[in-house]
């Protein structure tokens, strides 16, 4: 009877968990768009970005320091504030970025389709 009250309420505690984690006011669908901003303080807003295939996504660096674009495997380029960069996706595919002097905080996602 202990053991059946047990597989009965794991699955409540993972329900619970998922709704958590869903309620962080996270986006999960991407933002159509080809402007990112690295907002105050060392982030990139929006995140996640959608954009067609043969588009130019640009970053802005709005913030008060030195960022950098890397989408992984590719060059890095420094941004410093007030500048931008531009980078063309020609072909379909999820690709991540970083900000290789502050990888941990700011990173993001550009999805071509
Ligand atoms: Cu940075």
């Amino acid at each position: 009877m202990r053991l059946a009250l047990a597989a009965f309420a794991a699955p409540i505690a993972v329900a619970l968990l998922m709704a958590g984690c869903g309620g962080t006011g996270e986006a999960a669908t991407p933002t159509a768009t080809t402007d990112v901003a690295m907002a105050k303080s060392y982030r990139f807003e929006p995140k996640r970005i959608a954009v067609d295939a043969g588009k130019t996504v640009t970053w802005k660096n709005d913030d008060n320091f030195t960022h950098t674009v890397q989408v992984d495997g590719q060059e890095d380029h420094k941004v410093e504030p007030g500048e931008k960069v531009s980078i063309a996706f020609d072909k379909g595919g999820t690709y991540h970025y970083v900000c290789t002097l502050h990888s941990k905080d700011m990173e993001g996602e550009v999805i071509v389709q």
